[in-house]
């Protein structure tokens, strides 16, 4: 496993002093609202706010729609409708750096395209990588040609943009553990050799209905993690870490 870089607090989120922010981005009933990229929660301090593109890559049908949906807490499809273009979705997060007394405001805009019509329209590539900060590769455990499709992806992303731009991989489709074509050691071999993290996510559950399944407790691990590595690559090019 790839260990976290210590600049985000990840117990934080779950700790009472959270509360204050994480309830400004809810509803009641844990429900997560809903931000144009324009919009801006009203927090009752002023805390910084830091804007980030992130794009999403992987094979049609691995979840990275899904997976948006998710993090964001909106309801998941059952249904795989290729995304048509480009979708953006903004989420805010707060997190406290480590280090910091006050939490910082992440902005995430994400920004999804479909496999299938990137394939078909030159243009939506181009755009979809101009001034990206994040990239979040997919691939779904029950499927080993989008496992294996990963470095394919990174080589058409990024190109010698590699160095600048904070990467995550995300296993989707955990919850068909029965079904799972990529063995746990190759995902060991895989964080050794490109030194990018890899998280599981299951954007549906295994077994009965639980309320809670897309509530902020299953996504925080994994946008702490990604506002870290894009804060650590702010850090580098500014010359602060090596
Ligand atoms: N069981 C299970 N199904 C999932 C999971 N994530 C996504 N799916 C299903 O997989 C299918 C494809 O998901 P999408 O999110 O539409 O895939 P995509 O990567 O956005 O596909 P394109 O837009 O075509 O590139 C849908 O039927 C989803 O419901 C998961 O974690 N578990
Ligand atoms: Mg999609």
């Amino acid at each position: 496993m790839v260990a976290p870089l210590g600049l985000v607090d990840y117990a934080w989120t779950s700790s009472s002093d959270s509360r204050p922010y994480i309830n400004t981005i809810m509803y009641r009933h844990n429900i997560r609202k809903r931000y144009g990229y324009l919009d801006r929660p009203l927090f009752d301090k002023k805390i910084k706010e830091f804007t980030y593109k992130v794009i999403l890559s992987g094979k049609s049908g691995t979840g990275k729609t899904s997976t948006v949906a998710k993090l964001s807490g909106q309801e998941v499809s059952k249904l795989h409708r290729e995304t048509p273009g480009i979708e953006q979705t903004t989420i805010l997060w707060p997190c406290r750096l480590i280090g910091s007394k006050e939490p910082v405001i992440f902005k995430l805009k994400f920004c999804d395209a479909g496999e299938g019509c990137m394939a078909r329209f030159n243009h939506i590539l181009p755009t979809l990588k101009e001034n990206a900060d994040g990239v979040i590769f997919f691939f779904a455990m029950t499927d080993r040609s989008s496992f294996e499709d990963i470095p394919q992806q990174m080589s058409k992303v990024l190109g010698e943009q590699s160095s600048n731009i904070a990467k995550l991989v995300i296993a989707t489709k955990l919850d068909q553990h029965g079904r799972s074509e990529v063995p746990q050691k190759e995902l060991i071999e895989f964080e050794k050799q490109y030194n990018i993290p890899i998280i599981g996510v299951s954007n549906f559950n295994a077994g009965p209905v639980d309320p809670s399944h897309n509530a902020l407790h299953t996504s925080a691990p994994i946008l702490n993690c990604l506002c870290e590595r894009l804060w650590y690559r702010d850090q580098q090019e500014a010359g602060h870490v090596v």
